[in-house]
């Protein structure tokens, strides 16, 4: 196995990359070699949508695979080597399918059809055993002396942000908004990884144009969101449990939720959000039910501790899941893209499964003193008090904007961002999002102008919701994005974070400061292009880095 996609990668002086038995996320070797080829063969299928739409054919269930395909190999998000093999199979189908679509189209229109080689014509085998045996022909850095460094690199941009868009996508699907565009891009983008493109520049583009169709992936999952459950509105969430039975729900996925609630509904089990479905109590249609209780524990890195503690069942519907330890296994249960082995799987939304396993369960046998934290600041609720916002900063009462967001981990060194936010100046409002503001969201940082200091826009892909924000602001101003008093500061961890990054790119938002590190996968020449063409800065010291936001703007 090779990987390096996600910023707990093992790093050592020789280089970056998890190899061996197992990567730190807990991934093994088959596992990872596995998905190597899964992506492979979805580049084959890509080979031949790319074409065949260019001739005027598409094919929207091969897409929807490829969405949820790419979806599986996030970081966290599947570990069932088996499952693999399955998906594997078949993609295969999938991609002999696209073929005879191509070659159809091609023939219709007078045209023979190009023979297509590398992945293709590659020929999975049909067994765990000899699919690994397979795994040098679809490994990441396969072609790295032929390609050299830096289009590896690029390359890996453009495998990795292709993940973080087709998440999104997958997530807006389900909830029944799709985008051609998107899959046109994602049909061009796997026809370019197929092809062994080797140019930079052309590569970096490929990025860019990934990163506005993650744009328009985060739009469709906004649509879909505020579509079926209304508009966040801020919103008091209790954070300490109430006596009854209890199911916890955690990862992206609202859809699921709303089917938990559901099969939940009257029977005297409260449903509790965990990691990144805490924005779901701010939806109008979702905090409807009585039985949505409030919200438990913090981020994902700490839930072999949280998940241990909580007395009842517990749905993973996306990332991020580590391995489940022995005193909860037997009552988790995964979703929708996310498995392990071992662990049952629930299809088909069918959550009767989870309410019984809620009955058998003590549930928490006292209430805890209440205590609530305010979310719901989306694009709405924060443009709905736009005067406010906008008087106060001509007042000069509200002096600067910090987009404090992204993904969180378990590495040394995010403290940062709680220092961050910590030590920005009171004049100053602090916008977050995703579940790296676990570090600080229950903090209390006051109010200015009437308003919280700490505005929680929602999940990481809610870096929509705060780029609309923006632009309206900038628009009532009258200047750029990047003339506002704005800066974005943001924590990376895995793929989907490498999408909104290739967004911010691509809408000209300059100067984003990022870390804890760098991509691993990122050469010191493709840094260069970060730093030198759009401003990128890796994050310093929370103090100093304060200092220097204020005295740009
Ligand atoms: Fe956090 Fe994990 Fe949200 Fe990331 S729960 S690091 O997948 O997407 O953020
Ligand atoms: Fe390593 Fe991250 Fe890949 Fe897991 S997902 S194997 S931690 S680079």
């Amino acid at each position: 196995m090779f990987c390096y996609q996600c910023e707990q990668t093992y790093r050592s002086d020789e280089g970056a990359g998890c190899a061996g038995a197992k990567g730190m996320c807990g991934k093994d070797a088959t596992t990872a070699d596995l998905q190597d080829i899964l992506l492979y063969v979805c580049e084959g299928v890509g080979q031949y949508l790319h074409r065949a739409r260019l001739l005027g054919a598409t094919d929207i269930e091969a897409d929807r695979f490829i969405l949820f395909a790419f979806f599986t190999t996030l970081t966290n998000v599947n570990f069932n080597a088996a499952k693999f093999v399955e998906l594997i199979q078949q993609a295969s189908q999938i991609r002999d399918r696209a073929k005879a679509l191509y070659e159809d189209a091609a023939r219709a229109a007078g045209k023979s059809p190009e023979t297509l080689s590398g992945p293709a014509s590659f020929a999975p085998a049909s067994d765990m055993a000899g699919l690994s045996a397979q795994a040098s022909e679809a490994a990441v850095r396969k072609d790295a002396a032929i390609l050299g460094e830096d289009a590896v690199g690029a390359r890996a941009l453009i495998l990795y942000g292709l993940k973080g868009v087709c998440a999104y996508a997958h997530h807006a699907r389900v909830l029944g908004e799709e985008r051609d565009a998107i899959y046109a891009t994602v049909e061009h983008a796997l026809d370019m990884l197929a092809r062994e493109e080797r140019d930079v520049a052309t590569l970096l583009d490929e990025a860019l144009a990934l990163g506005r169709a993650n744009f328009l992936a985060m739009e469709a999952l906004d649509a879909a969101n505020t579509g079926a459950f209304g508009a966040p509105t801020p919103t008091n969430v209790r954070v300490t449990p109430i006596k009854g039975k209890a199911i916890l729900v955690s990862g992206h996925d609202l859809k699921d939720l709303h089917a938990i609630l559901e099969a939940t509904k009257d029977k005297g089990i409260n449903v509790y959000t965990h990691g990144e479905m805490l924005p779901a109590h701010s939806y109008p249609k979702l905090k409807a039910y009585p039985h949505l209780a409030g919200n438990y524990g913090g981020a994902w890195q700490e839930q072999q501790k949280e998940f241990a503690e909580f007395p009842g069942p517990i749905v993973m519907t996306s990332n991020c899941l580590i391995e489940p330890q022995p005193r909860y296994r037997g009552r988790i249960f995964t979703a929708g893209p996310v498995g392990w082995a071992g662990v049952r799987h629930i299809a088909d939304e069918n959550f009767a499964i989870v309410a019984q396993a809620a009955q058998a369960l003590p549930g928490f046998t006292e209430d805890a003193p209440e205590k609530t934290i305010t979310i719901g600041f989306g694009r709405e609720a924060v443009l709905g008090v736009a005067d406010k916002v906008i008087d106060a900063v001509k007042s000069g009462a509200i002096r600067h904007f910090f987009l404090v967001g992204g993904c969180d981990g378990a590495a040394p060194g995010r403290n940062y961002y709680t220092d961050f936010a910590d030590e920005a100046p009171k004049d100053t409002v602090i916008l977050t999002l995703g579940c790296g503001k676990y570090r600080f969201n229950k903090h209390d940082f006051g109010t200015i102008g009437g308003l919280p200091r700490l505005l929680d826009m929602g999940q990481c892909n809610d870096a929509y919701s705060a780029l609309v924000v923006a632009t309206k602001l900038a628009e009532a101003f009258g200047v750029g994005v990047n003339e506002l008093p704005l800066s974005l500061i943001v924590s990376w961890f895995e793929q989907k974070a490498a999408a909104v990054l290739l967004t911010l790119l691509a809408l000209g938002v300059r100067n984003v400061r990022i870390g804890p590190t760098l991509p691993a996968f990122l050469t010191p020449a493709l840094v260069d292009v970060l730093v030198q063409k759009f401003g990128v800065q890796p994050i310093g010291d929370a103090k100093s880095d304060i200092a220097a936001s204020l005295a740009r703007a």
